[in-house]
């Protein structure tokens, strides 16, 4: 069943340049200036971890999306001239703690992206846990072009995804990446068509939402450290976040179910 939104309250509702809904167990966050492209300002890309640091509880997964024609243009090119050096890294900076506030926040975000995802849009895209594309989304770090270079994470989540090899050549080049070669590569785990995306994640979004939150907590937090560490460091945590997920109560109620035959079989997806 299509989850219903209402709009948010309060805090949330005071952010301008965001369009936030809350559903019964999710959220749904838009960027929400479109006239330019929802190219990130500062005053946004701060709204936006407000946003995430201030969810209600209900929310246990979050919607990310773009108003307009795209989702995001990347940062706003009219605030970046009069930077000096030492602003510029902290400016960087601060996209970083933006950036790991949707990568190692209270919930999984799940992106749904559209027309332009480049630069800074892409970086965003690349924070979130999964992404849904549509057929017009494409691709691009434009950064290099305008002589400049990423710096809101770009360099250390695009590489995860899709490889040093192809964010070279999308800097170095100006190639722009569409929607399918986008899917094939692993910008977007899934690919759907052109406004179906918003329904694609939220039924993710909802599914997300509905399991233990201890098991959301350690695919969200444990899983990227791990593929960061070695093989032997990496196994040693695996351990210790199985025994923490395992010991929870919701774990152990998922698991009777499961033996009395109250939950559902694993089944190949239509
Ligand atoms: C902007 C921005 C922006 C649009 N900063 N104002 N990002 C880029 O280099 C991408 C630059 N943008 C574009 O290439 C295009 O705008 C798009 C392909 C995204 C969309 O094209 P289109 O034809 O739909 O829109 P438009 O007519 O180009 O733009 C509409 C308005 O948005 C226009 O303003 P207006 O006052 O003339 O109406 C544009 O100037 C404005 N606009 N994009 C500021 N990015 C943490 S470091 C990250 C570093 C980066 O992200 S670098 C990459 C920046």
């Amino acid at each position: 069943m299509a989850t219903t939104f209402q709009p948010a309250t309060g805090l949330l509702a005071g952010l301008d340049l965001l369009a936030i809904e809350i559903g019964d167990t999710i959220a749904h966050v838009r960027l929400n200036r479109p006239a330019k492209r929802n190219a990130i300002n500062d005053t946004l890309v701060l709204q936006l971890q407000t946003a995430l640091l201030n969810l209600p509880p209900e929310a246990k997964a979050v919607v990310l999306s773009g108003a307009g024609d795209h989702f995001c243009a990347g940062l706003d090119l009219s605030e970046l001239s009069e930077r000096s050096v030492a602003e510029g890294v902290l400016h960087s900076r601060m996209w970083h703690q933006v950036m790991d506030s949707i990568q190692f926040g209270r919930v999984p975000v799940v992106a749904v992206l559209h027309g332009a995802v480049v630069g800074g849009g892409l970086e965003i895209a690349s924070a979130c846990h999964i992404r849904v594309a549509e057929a017009s989304a494409y691709y691009g770090l434009p950064e290099g072009q305008r002589g400049i270079f990423v710096g809101g994470g770009g360099s250390a989540r695009v590489p995860r995804l899709v490889g040093v090899h192809c964010m070279t050549d999308m800097m170095l080049t100006g190639a722009v990446i569409d929607a399918q070669e986008g899917w094939q590569r692993g910008f977007s785990r899934y690919l759907v068509a052109d406004g179906a995306g918003f329904a694609k994640a939220c039924e993710l979004a909802t599914k997300i939402a509905s399991n233990a939150p201890l098991s959301n907590f350690a695919v969200m937090q444990a899983l990227p450290r791990i593929a960061d560490l070695s093989q032997p460091d990496g196994l040693f945590l695996e351990s210790l976040m199985a025994a923490i997920a395992q010991g929870d109560d919701a774990a152990k109620e998922r698991v009777r179910a499961f033996l009395d035959k109250r939950a559902g079989k694993v089944e190949k997806q239509a």
